[in-house]
């Protein structure tokens, strides 16, 4: 019987050596431990058939055996259990000493900064910058700039209109000249910058969808000099300390006299090249002295007040400053163009 019992547990011993996961040694508690079927529990409920002298040497056996055989199940279960944990830690494992992956940083669109640093400029010379709707009524955009219905100017710049002949897409930002003179009284020192919308064909230098930047200046004593003057501070700042300013005379309906603004070519410096198509100067703008008609179309008495407007275009002047010969990239969203600002 003894032998049995010895037999037994070194088998016991074997396969619980040879479980590895714990169904296994689930399977293994009921084969040898289990109330029902354990075959020690068997041999310890036939104890009662064992012969008197031998009972009590057979009992004392199967139970220490029994309790060895729990002790080594138990810690079996803890080395598998760590085991395990050892293995998921190992799965786990991350390097806490690689670099992160940086976020890519956005910026400024070179558009919006250079609207930033224009109006910036135009700010140390004490002019408020603000800002105006985009979809304007026939009214701001063209009868108060002295634009009456039939007149010719109005082909100058192609309209989408939303009701026609009533509501559109701003053609350009001067309707905000009526808009801050209805608001304020004077002098007054504005610059408004904003998108503007032309129904026209697009190529290398237009765009149907672009920026300018609309300046206002009312006072009593206001010359065309004072307007040079601000325009040439301005190209000094955003061009070239040595860049001149040029004015050619020109015809806008809401300004009298009238002058398309010019300055020295930044590519070349003046001396002549693609950009400025040989002439040395590139155009950025419209300007003059605003109209005396558009002074009485907002209670302004032209006797008493006079000041002068211009209109810059923001594109050309980014196109110039960043050395760019497409105006469609502005528009275009590529990261590999917007990146490089
Ligand atoms: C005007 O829009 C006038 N409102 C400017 C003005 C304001 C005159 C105040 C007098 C007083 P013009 O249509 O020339 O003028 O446009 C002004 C500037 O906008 C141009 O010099 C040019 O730089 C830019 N521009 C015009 N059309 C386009 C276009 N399709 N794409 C890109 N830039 C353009």
């Amino acid at each position: 019987m003894l032998d049995q019992l010895e037999a037994l547990r070194q088998k016991a011993v074997a396969d619980l050596e040879a479980s590895g996961d714990t169904a296994a040694l689930n399977a293994w508690n009921a084969t040898y431990l289990g109330r029902q079927d354990g075959a020690l529990t068997a041999i310890l409920r036939g104890l009662k058939d064992v012969p008197g002298d031998q009972r009590k040497i057979v009992g004392q056996r199967a139970n220490a055996i029994k309790v060895e055989l729990e002790e080594l199940l138990a810690a079996r279960r803890s080395a598998l259990a760590a085991g395990e944990l050892a293995r998921a830690l190992q799965a786990e494992r991350i390097d806490v000493t690689l670099p992160g992956r940086a976020e890519p940083r956005g910026g400024l669109h070179p558009i919006t900064q250079t609207i930033r640093d224009i109006c910036a400029v135009f700010a140390e010379m004490g002019f408020h910058t603000v800002e105006g709707p985009e979809v304007e009524t026939d009214y701001y955009n063209f009868q108060a700039l002295n634009i009456p219905a039939d007149h010719p100017a109005r082909d100058m710049q192609d309209t989408f209109w939303i009701v026609p002949g009533q509501l559109l897409l701003r053609t350009q930002t001067s309707p905000n000249q009526i808009r801050i003179m209805e608001q304020t009284r004077p002098p007054v020192r504005a610059v408004v910058p904003g998108k503007v919308y032309r129904n026209e064909a697009t190529d290398a230098t237009h765009e149907a969808m672009f920026h300018q930047i609309e300046g206002l200046l009312i006072d009593k004593t206001t010359t065309m000099r004072d307007l040079r003057g601000c325009l040439e501070r301005f190209a000094h700042a955003i061009f070239d300390p040595a860049s001149k300013v040029r004015f050619r005379p020109s015809y806008f309906p809401f300004t009298e006299p009238s002058a398309e603004v010019d300055v020295t070519c930044i590519v070349c410096r003046g001396a002549g090249c693609r950009v400025c198509k040989y002439s040395g100067w590139v155009e950025i703008g419209g300007s003059g002295m605003v109209h005396p008609q558009v002074l009485r179309n907002v209670n302004y008495d032209p006797a008493v007040y006079r000041g002068f407007a211009f209109g810059i275009g923001v594109e050309r002047i980014a196109m110039m400053r960043y050395g760019i010969n497409e105006i469609r990239l502005f528009s275009q969203n590529d990261l590999r163009f917007l990146s490089q600002f």
